[in-house]
């Protein structure tokens, strides 16, 4: 079995009498490996190395288009293992090949587009007056903690590990206790080719040495993805030491679909935008708003779809694959179970048993039509493939109902008519919406991140490289 260690200052750490924690196959519920269970002092060990690091290695010489051939050969390496690395996603999370092939595509691509950026990053000269030149010149924020879920690990690390390493920052990485296999292959291939402490890979419970990280004084910016409750608790940390968070919290997005809409288009993105990753996806069409003059329709074709998908491990090429674990699943199970009388559920709804795989933690691809939008079911993220539906009349109440939700992360319009689209677009807060598309394949070059408690900052672009950079202001007074 693999056993995972730390990667603090360049040395692996986690010996036999160490305490590992399991971690588990969720398609089989069966322990694939296990990691150390990192506490407070492995994270001052971390913090420690990474700040002697960002003064003494050599990484602070590096030039910047070099650290940019570094990135982009880290995603060359990325592609060139990408079947192994898909194998050992699809194996941690339960997700299918196919998306975690993707996900892999993705990572090389966040190092290949922040590769490119790495010497692109510039200051401004500012008019001020004669004889007083005035610049900004960028410098690393510094250390950069970066606190990753269970649901695209590899995905999740790389869009901001690689923004951060552009800009010349030391990174601390605290993967998730259920899915540390990818960043693990991550630390290896770092460990080889970077200075030591520049990246570390750290394992553990959140609570324990996630907590210590984001409460040390050491670390200069923390990009966390996960959900409010634990993002709102790391921010208080944050602010204790006055500390930038970027945060990505997840959502409750939804397509809204007018009478007009293509509806040939719209239904294999709607399912796609709520099946993918078993529902488990922070930008998840998890609300359907439809017009009601065509509501019947639309739910028919869904239906349909929902009944045709798969769902079972990856080994059996299923479209729809395990919840990552116990507790998550209970959670799903539980939600749906307490529905209400007045809610439909139109298809799914239940545990299902696979063969060979009776032990996995699978859910079938329900849809809900829901009793009023301000069910719980409606408002908070569930995290699995479950769709709730409401209908609505008009225009007005279709925006309404789009913002009536506590987060702001995606929004897909489905209409014909342009100026409608426009006009919901402008109305919706949101921090992406799509029109007449939902999702477009990741985008590694679209801004992403949330309005309202969906989070703070955006990931992903050119944008995501000001979470790692200060700004010093520089004034030059010149006489001659
Ligand atoms: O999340 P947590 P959980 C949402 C989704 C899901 C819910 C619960 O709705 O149902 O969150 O999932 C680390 N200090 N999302 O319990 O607790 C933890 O180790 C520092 C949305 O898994 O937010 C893990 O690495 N770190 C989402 C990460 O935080 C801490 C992705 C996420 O855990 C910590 C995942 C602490 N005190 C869940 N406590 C998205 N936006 O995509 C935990 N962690």
């Amino acid at each position: 079995m693999d056993k995972i260690q730390l990667l603090i200052n360049g040395e692996w750490i986690g010996k036999k009498d160490d305490q590992w924690i399991n971690v588990i196959n969720p398609a089989s519920n069966e322990t694939i490996a296990q990691i150390v269970r990192g506490n407070e002092t492995h994270a001052n060990l971390a913090v420690q190395a990474a700040r002697f690091a960002l003064k003494n290695s050599e990484w602070k010489s590096i030039k910047p288009f070099e650290r940019g051939q570094f990135l982009q050969e880290t995603a060359r390496h990325i592609r060139e293992h990408a079947i192994e690395l898909a194998l050992l996603e699809s194996l941690d999370t339960g997700k299918p090949h196919a998306q975690a092939k993707s996900d892999i595509e993705a990572a090389a691509r966040y190092f290949e587009f922040y590769g490119g950026m790495a010497d692109k990053v510039f200051g401004d000269t500012i008019p001020i007056e004669e004889d007083l030149l005035n610049v900004t010149v960028i410098e690393p924020i510094g250390v950069t903690l970066h606190i990753v879920p269970w649901n695209y690990p590899i995905q999740i690390t790389s869009r901001s590990v690689a923004a951060a390493l552009a800009t010349g920052n030391v990174v601390i990485v605290k993967s998730s206790e259920d899915t540390p296999l990818t960043t693990n292959f991550l630390a290896k291939w770092f460990h080889e080719k970077l200075p030591k402490g520049v990246f570390q890979h750290l394992t553990g419970y959140g609570s324990e040495i996630g907590a210590a990280l984001t409460s040390h004084p050491g670390i200069n910016q923390i990009t966390f993805t996960g959900s409010v409750p634990t993002g709102i608790a790391v921010m208080k940390s944050a602010a204790d030491n006055v500390v930038p968070v970027t945060l990505e919290l997840g959502g409750k997005s939804p397509n809204i679909v007018f009478a007009d809409a293509d509806l040939a288009r719209a239904v294999p993105a709607i399912v796609n935008s709520i099946v993918q990753n078993a529902g488990q996806t922070c930008s998840a069409g998890s609300r359907l708003l439809v017009d009601e003059a065509i509501a019947e329709e639309l739910l028919e074709k869904l239906i349909e779809r929902f009944n045709s998908l798969k769902v079972g491990p990856p080994t059996l090429q299923a479209d729809v694959g395990p919840i990552i674990n116990q507790k998550q699943y209970n959670r799903i199970l539980g939600i749906i179970n307490e529905i209400g009388e007045d809610a439909k559920v139109l298809v799914g709804g239940k545990a299902v048993q696979v063969e060979g795989y009776t032990k996995g933690f699978y859910i079938s691809p329900t849809i809900i039509e829901a009793s009023s939008h301000n069910e719980t079911y409606v408002q908070e993220e569930i995290f699995g493939p479950v769709l709730s539906v409401v209908r609505f009349k008009g225009i007005e109440e279709a925006i309404e109902l789009a913002n009536a939700t506590d987060y702001g992360l995606v929004a897909g319009v489905w209409t014909k008519d342009i100026d409608q689209a426009h006009h919901v677009a402008s109305r919706i807060e949101s921090g992406q919406v799509f029109i007449n598309s939902y999702g477009a394949a990741g985008g590694v070059q679209m801004p992403f991140g949330g309005y309202k408690k969906s989070g703070i900052g955006r990931e992903k672009s050119h944008l995501a490289v000001q979470n790692y950079i200060q700004i010093k202001n520089l004034a030059i007074q010149v006489k001659y």
